[in-house]
């Protein structure tokens, strides 16, 4: 016996990674329902080998659904997210619009699985942003060996994080950079994007962070531990698909690389790449449709008494948002809606 699980947001990127990732994974689906806003109605969107024809979201009744996976804006999950919740079916939600709410579980499986148990307080539980999910699954492990201070990460954050249009942004602008007469509309980001690299990701906060950047701090507070001290960098490179981060730790206790690399080799849902060799690390191309979250360039900081430097990247449309939300209706089967 399976669940009756609905797709929010079907069409975009995210969505059809939730579609692909629940067939991978063979998750227990009794029924799926495939939603989108009324003029995508009808678009045919995969799930595994079948064709599933989109549903208008705004006249959907959630009512004996049992799971919704939300990937779509904060303004729209506004509207629908209580709709569904209020019908009884749990909300996955893949915006910012929840984390935040302490009545909101934010859930990253492999760090806080536990935290699922409080989803019935608004029937809705919070996915992480991007690139808070990644760095989250590395520090956890390390955190509960060494008692993490304070990180200071720098992130390489690709296009398809800021969706579709960011895509087709760095494609056109990388064409018209050799045909000259291509023209194409900079809709996204302030500056050229093809060829370089922008130190800004959503909107400037009053004390000079960009709220990407204040993300990253106010959720790994929240999923990991608030004592740890964040502080980023989010930077937009011109990589279609997978962030990569550079972070540097430092541990109340004693941490050497050799034990770091031993303890990620074998924590959850992470691949300990690291060969200080030419290619002995992992970059974004290669970690496009993976579930992992690869760790290389572990070393020591010898700047401070107890630091590491370590290099993570992962698929930020999978680990950064589809996969997690599929981990999160995973652990929910697992641990409340048990079935059969
Ligand atoms: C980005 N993390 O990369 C943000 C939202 N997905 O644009």
């Amino acid at each position: 016996m399976g669940y009756r699980i609905a797709v929010v947001g079907a069409t975009g990127n995210v969505g059809r990674e939730m579609l692909n990732i629940l067939a991978e994974r063979e998750f227990p689906v009794d029924e799926i329902a495939a939603l989108a806003s009324r003029r995508s109605l009808g678009t045919e969107v995969s799930f595994g080998d079948r064709t599933l024809k989109t549903q208008d979201l705004d006249t959907f009744d959630f009512t004996g659904w049992d799971i919704a996976l939300f990937a779509i804006g904060s303004d729209a999950t506004r509207i629908y997210a209580p709709k569904a919740a209020k019908a009884g079916c749990v909300v996955i939600d893949n915006s910012s619009l929840y984390r935040y709410d302490p009545d909101v579980p934010l859930v990253v499986p492999e760090v806080n699985a536990q935290a699922v148990d409080g989803y019935a307080r608004k029937n809705i539980i919070a996915n992480p942003n991007c690139s808070t999910a990644q760095m989250v699954v590395a520090l956890k492990p390390l955190h509960d060996r060494a008692r993490i201070k304070r990180v200071v990460v720098s992130t390489y954050q690709s296009v398809s994080g800021s969706g579709k249009d960011g895509i087709d942004e760095l494609w056109d602008q990388t064409k018209a950079v050799y045909n000259p007469t291509d023209d194409y509309q900079a809709k996204v980001y302030p500056k050229q994007i093809a060829f370089n690299v922008i130190p800004h990701i959503d909107v400037f906060m009053e004390d000079g962070q960009t709220k990407e950047e204040w993300k990253m701090v106010a959720e790994t507070k929240k999923i990991v531990d608030p004592v740890i001290k964040v502080t980023a960098t989010c930077v937009r490179v011109p990589v279609f698909v997978g962030h990569a981060e550079a972070i540097n730790i430092e541990f109340e206790d004693h941490l050497d690389e050799a034990e770091a690399r031993d303890i990620l080799r074998e924590a959850p849902g992470i691949m300990v790449i690291d060969k200080r060799e030419d290619g002995g690390y992992v970059t974004p191309i290669e970690c496009v449709g993976d579930f992992a979250t690869f760790i290389s360039r572990i070393r020591q900081d010898p700047t401070i008494d107890n630091g590491i430097n370590l290099w993570c990247v992962s698929d930020n449309l999978r680990k950064g948002a589809a996969l997690n939300a599929v981990q999160i209706a995973e652990t929910l089967g697992q641990r409340v809606l048990k079935k059969g």
